[in-house]
């Protein structure tokens, strides 16, 4: 199934809250939609997409070329099957090659969404060669010789990791459903110190991939159509219709490993001190990753006051309206580049808590986005030429 991306702005607002300087000092400039831009660089970079076919390279594909990421070559690569396969940059038309045969010592950048055994095979290869891997994978997430990186909560460790001359050359993407949360919760820390998290996600299908979207299209059509009914086989019970309480495999404890990734990401990234409890949901929506978050704060931070501090917070958009149909729901923030909050209030039932609904497009601010958000900051803040 292929992905209708809506109109870039279709709350008629921009897409990102802020051009200015963020805390962590990226400093993320509009383009004339509202979009981030790169600042002027008088050069172009080489950079392969892996997993091109995929959800995510695709759209990785749409980011670089809707944010003008100055690009003087583009590869697509995926498996051997999809050798020849088309996919679009831009106005471009680029033929998939050989993720096996290519030679990665040609590029500057490979952005890699092909999933975890790909990425454990490839990216010490690639990294090898010079070129910055960036992947998407959970491969290499929780090595501590890896950073976890979202550019608005944590570009600085770039800094120091591409200072080091023993490094991997291997950047790590988080998980959807961190990515988005971190986002939002990075400028209330700041604020106020977080203790305490407890989250709940709604979580779409193109997160399993562009597979798991083919069953609830055919599951759904299913229903309707006597003898085309479809059996689970993507996801453990049938999603059309219904919300599954599994993301991942389970662990030990009882939780899954999806709601575990949401747990050790948040304190790598944000802050190892905080306290994280999730459940994991999917449910049947084609893209949006949606999250009720209850946060629970150091000192008092009152509703205004988180309102008017994620107002100025660098890639969220506040929309909260207290009225029917006045907050974001994934349908609104599919194809969009911002990670909205909406339902804030305070949470009475322990000390200085609030409630907040959290959405943004896993694909964009939970993957490619982020992904070439990652790039971006390297250019920006000249780190490549002190690539080994
Ligand atoms: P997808 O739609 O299923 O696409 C998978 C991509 O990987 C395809 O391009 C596929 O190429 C390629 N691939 C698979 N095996 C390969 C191999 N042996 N060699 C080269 N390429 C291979 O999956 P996706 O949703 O894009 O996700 C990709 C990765 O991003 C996963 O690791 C996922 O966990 C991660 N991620 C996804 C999301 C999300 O919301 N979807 C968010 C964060 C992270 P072929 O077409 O040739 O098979
Ligand atoms: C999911 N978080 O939604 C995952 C994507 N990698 O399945």
């Amino acid at each position: 199934m292929q992905i209708l991306r809506r109109s870039p702005c279709c709350w008629g607002i921009k897409s990102l809250s802020d051009g200015s300087a963020s805390q962590s000092g990226t400093v993320i400039p509009h383009g004339r939609d509202g979009r981030a831009t790169l600042r002027g660089t008088d050069m172009g970079y080489k950079v392969a997409i892996i997993g091109a076919t995929g959800n995510v390279g695709r759209e990785m594909l749409n980011v670089l070329a809707e944010r003008e990421f100055p690009v003087d070559e583009i590869f697509a690569l995926a498996s051997r099957r999809s050798v020849g396969i088309e996919v679009t940059f831009g106005e471009k038309t680029l033929k998939c090659q050989n993720l096996e045969t290519f030679d990665f010592s040609k590029v500057d950048f490979a952005l890699m969404s092909a999933g975890g055994a790909v990425s454990k095979e490839w990216s010490p290869k690639i990294g090898a060669t010079g070129c910055i891997v960036i992947d998407n994978s959970s491969a290499w997430r929780y090595d501590v010789d890896v950073p976890l990186i979202v550019p608005e909560v944590n570009a600085e460790v770039l800094v120091e990791y591409m200072a080091r001359n023993n490094r991997k050359n291997i950047i790590a993407n988080p998980n959807c459903s961190t990515a988005q949360m971190v986002v939002a919760l990075k400028p209330l820390h700041d604020a106020a110190r977080i203790k305490r998290v407890v989250v709940s996600t709604y979580q779409s299908v193109s997160g399993a991939g562009k597979e798991a979207m083919d069953e609830l299209w055919a599951q759904t059509k299913g229903k309707y159509v006597p003898g085309q009914e479809v059996e689970p086989k993507k996801f453990p019970k049938q999603i059309a219709f219904n919300c599954i309480p599994q993301i991942d495999v389970f662990m030990e404890d009882g939780y899954t490993k999806e709601e575990w990734k949401m747990l050790a990401e948040t304190k790598k990234i944000l802050d190892p001190k905080i306290k994280v409890t999730a459940t994991c949901v999917r449910v049947p929506v084609f893209v949006g990753h949606s999250e009720s978050v209850n946060v629970e704060f150091e000192r008092q931070m009152t509703v205004a006051e988180a309102r008017s501090i994620l107002r100025e917070a660098p890639g969220i958009m506040v929309v909260d309206k207290r009225e029917t149909g006045g907050y974001v729901t994934p349908v609104e923030a599919a194809g969009e580049f911002a990670t909205y909050v909406s339902r804030i209030r305070e949470d009475a039932t322990v000390e200085n808590g609030l409630a907040m609904w959290i959405v943004s497009d896993n694909l964009l601010k939970g993957a490619a986005l982020n992904t070439v958000q990652i790039a971006e900051t390297l250019v920006n803040r000249k780190l490549l030429a002190k690539a080994a």
